[in-house]
């Protein structure tokens, strides 16, 4: 990690570069553009590490203790969380738990939580290019921790370079973690609260499972709490992580550029709602007046 950029920027000016790059728009893109412009004498690419699983396994409290061992071994790190609920709780439940793991006097170590909340910009999306930011800051390790809850766990395994799914040793979690699709975008599976009765038992489930499931994917047992076994975790996620880190700038910069289309066919569609041109499309194609087959691109190309 020697040419990544070490001279860091100073954490409150990256805190507002965070939540410029989180509302999106034209400011967030030159921002992600400096952060390439910055990145491009870069040849060591940073790992960049989503962690999900159901909420409650212990992703927050193992990424901290990740962090710790990664920083001892001389990473800089920085802890991203997703956390869809924000929008309910205003991202009080989650900010306070992470606001426990900040470490004021260590400049090596930087934690954010990530509210898109009001913004209507998909989590996952915000995520690509704050993480650029972040990678640009000269944090050459970076979780991207989410709820795993769906839709927004998918979306940060494209933006990630590995994908660590996180599970408690209570039966049945691997059920739901199949069903759930995680096991589909998970790279490692940590059965976390190993100090707990079952964790053992757990892990044979899942290796099992697996296996009969044809995935090659390592099964780990950890404990935060212990803790225990963390160091194992980290060498997998850097092991995994060394046979794709090349392309995973490019990944983010796509998954940025998403959220980009994104919010520009927003706003084109409420700006036809707003003006009028929706209805009168939608009038001229009931009185057979508009192709209907051509309409949809019209809307959002604009041609109304
Ligand atoms: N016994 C035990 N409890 C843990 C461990 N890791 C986390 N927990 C507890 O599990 C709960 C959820 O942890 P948290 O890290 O917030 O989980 P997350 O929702 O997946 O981020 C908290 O009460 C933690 O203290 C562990 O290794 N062992
Ligand atoms: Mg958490």
């Amino acid at each position: 990690m020697s040419d990544l950029p070490d001279a860091p920027t100073s954490r409150r000016a990256l805190a507002q570069s965070i939540s410029t790059v989180e509302r999106g728009g034209p400011a967030a893109d030159r921002l992600v553009e400096g952060a390439l412009d910055a990145l491009r004498a870069v040849s060591d690419a940073p790992l960049v590490v989503g962690v999900t699983g159901a909420p409650g396994t212990g992703k927050s409290s193992l990424v901290a203790r990740l962090a710790d061992v990664a920083r001892a071994r001389g990473r800089r790190v920085a802890i991203l969380a997703v956390d869809p609920s924000s929008d309910e709780s205003g991202g009080a439940l989650l900010g306070d738990r992470i606001r426990i793991d900040e470490r004021p006097d260590d400049d090596g170590r930087f934690v954010r939580s990530l509210a898109t909340r009001g913004s209507g910009r998909a989590l996952a999306q915000a995520a690509a290019g704050v993480s650029l930011l972040l990678e640009a800051a000269g944090y050459s390790l970076v979780f991207v921790e989410t709820v795993g809850a769906g839709q927004a766990d998918l979306g940060i395994a494209r933006l990630a370079d590995v994908v660590l799914v996180v599970e408690g040793p209570e039966g049945g979690d691997e059920v739901q973690a199949m069903k759930a699709g995680l096991l589909e975008v998970a790279d490692l599976l940590v059965v976390n609260k190993g100090d707990r009765p079952g964790a053992d038992a757990a892990v044979q489930r899942f290796r099992s499972g697996l296996a009969i499931g044809g995935a090659a994917i390592p099964v780990l047992l950890a404990s935060a709490h212990a803790p225990s076994g963390i160091d194992a975790v980290l060498d997998a996620l850097e092991q995994i992580g060394a046979t794709r880190t090349a392309a995973g700038r490019t990944r983010r910069v796509a998954a940025h550029l998403v959220a980009g289309a994104e919010g520009v066919l927003a706003q084109r569609l409420a700006a036809a709602e707003r003006d009028g041109s929706l209805d009168r499309l939608a009038a001229q194609i009931e009185r057979g007046n508009a192709p209907l087959a051509d309409a949809a691109s019209r809307l959002v190309d604009g041609r109304l």
